[in-house]
């Protein structure tokens, strides 16, 4: 036990009417909602990194945060960090957690200095999972932080780079599916450019390609059952990231074979920063049959950041896990709070209760998005938007050929009546609800 939480007792539900700033008023891990628990809906994520990891520097200054494990530079202290993490994934009660190498392990003076760092953390998890029912959701590898990273990771112009990349990735794998993760997440922060006026595209897309390849022959070689996600973002840290959104991601995964294999951790951030709504990115992932994961949080559309602000907008939530819902769910995937507290919120109790809130949020959403669907009233706008399809005619026409299809209009039997895309009517719908 640290007393970095204090002995916090876990939070409880409450119902809608609580005043209490540390229970749920949404969030009822039993709640069945559309034939399924909301726990089991929402598969919850704290991520180390943003919850544990991060010091509360930004671009114009240091450490804020001062936490019993800090300097996070020896693996005593990375154990009270681990310590910590659990205690706090016992207060929330959320089912799983989301780590990059890097958050857990303080980095050695080698690569085999900073794996057997690892494994001792890894070890330490494993004992600490064994009697609770926290899980993982997803482990990644963070090749982004460290100088060595700094022109990409598979797409760094050194071999050498490549090489401690796939070496890196490897040793990630390994332990994520050890403690039996349930996705294995690669965000290419580096796989980009800074200028086009050194970087050779084809090539370095070409390796990433490869890469990518690699990563799933090894899944299937050591029998991870696990979903394999990128994470689109267009661009931070780089100028340009290659993953630049679910669409870009779908059509490097063809041209390298992979849309099979791969699939999407998608971003509510990431969404904006490409210039999408987040429902947007989930629609055009799961209308490509490539949805996986989602890391939730939100950014100040103001600053034009990748802010990574715990959500707090009950409609755009709802409409993420309507698409979400109408696609069947998460299957291997889950709700990654890839969000940190502000750099002024020092304490514990910020913590708690930023995910606390984050947490009802996402209830909030997800009961309103079932309700629209139960409802039905979006789909049957849509069945009646599209009912001309519906005709025999109409099918025909795409088995048919532009000539063909000529002489029909040709001979006047098609008549275009423009209707009524009726946005508002729709807009005012889904305010019922949310
Ligand atoms: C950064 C990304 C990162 C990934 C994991 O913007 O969101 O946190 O989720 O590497
Ligand atoms: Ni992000
Ligand atoms: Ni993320």
């Amino acid at each position: 036990m640290t007393d970095f939480f204090q002995g916090m007792a876990p939070i409880a539900y409450e119902g809608p009417d609580s005043t209490s700033p540390l229970a749920f008023r949404h969030y009822n891990p039993d709640e069945v909602v559309m034939g399924k628990r909301m726990e089991d809906h929402l598969r919850f994520a704290v991520a180390y990194w943003h919850s544990f990891a991060w010091e509360g520097g930004d671009p114009f200054g240091g450490q804020t945060f001062e936490r019993p494990w800090h300097p996070q530079d020896e693996i005593g202290r990375a154990k009270v960090k681990a310590d910590a993490a659990f205690e706090l994934f016992d207060i929330l009660g959320q089912p799983y957690f989301c780590w990059h190498d890097a958050d857990i392990r303080p980095e050695g003076d080698s690569f085999a200095a900073s794996l057997r760092n690892f494994e001792t953390i890894i070890d330490y998890f494993e004992e600490k999972m064994s009697t609770r029912k926290t899980r993982l959701l997803w482990g990644t590898a963070n090749m982004f932080s460290h100088r060595r990273w700094m022109s990409g990771a598979s797409t760094n112009p050194d071999p050498d780079v490549f090489a401690y990349s796939a070496a890196t990735v490897k040793t990630c794998m390994d332990a994520t599916h050890r403690l039996n993760g349930e996705n294995y997440v690669l965000w290419g922060g580096r796989e980009g450019y800074e200028t086009l006026l050194n970087t050779d595209m084809g090539r370095e897309l070409d390796h990433m390609g490869r890469f990518l390849n690699m990563v799933v022959d090894y899944k299937h070689k050591i029998g991870f059952k696990g979903a394999i996600l990128v994470e689109p973002k267009p661009q931070e840290p780089s100028k340009h990231q290659y993953d630049y959104d679910a669409t870009t991601c779908y059509g490097f995964l063809q041209k390298y074979g992979l849309e099979n294999e791969v699939k999407l951790n998608l971003e509510q951030g990431h969404a904006i920063l490409a210039g999408h709504s987040f429902e947007h990115e989930i629609a055009a992932a799961t209308a490509l049959g490539v949805l996986g994961s989602i890391d939730m949080n939100r950014n100040d559309y103001q600053s034009g950041w990748d802010t990574d602000q715990f959500p707090n907008n009950t409609p755009e939530v709802a409409l993420a896990y309507y698409h979400i819902l109408k696609d069947g769910g998460f299957t291997s995937g889950g709700t990654n709070f890839d969000a940190k507290l502000r750099r002024q919120s020092l304490d514990a109790e910020d913590l708690v209760a930023a995910h606390v809130g984050g947490m009802d949020i996402c209830a909030r959403g997800l009961k309103a998005a079932a309700a629209m669907l139960e409802d039905g009233g979006l789909d049957q706008a849509l069945a009646a938007r599209y009912a001309g399809w519906d005709t025999p005619e109409a099918q025909a026409m795409l088995q048919g050929d532009l000539g063909s299809i000529f002489e029909q209009v040709h001979t006047g039997k098609v008549d275009p009546k423009p209707q009524s895309g009726r946005q508002e009517i729709l807009e005012n719908y889904v305010n019922r609800f949310v």
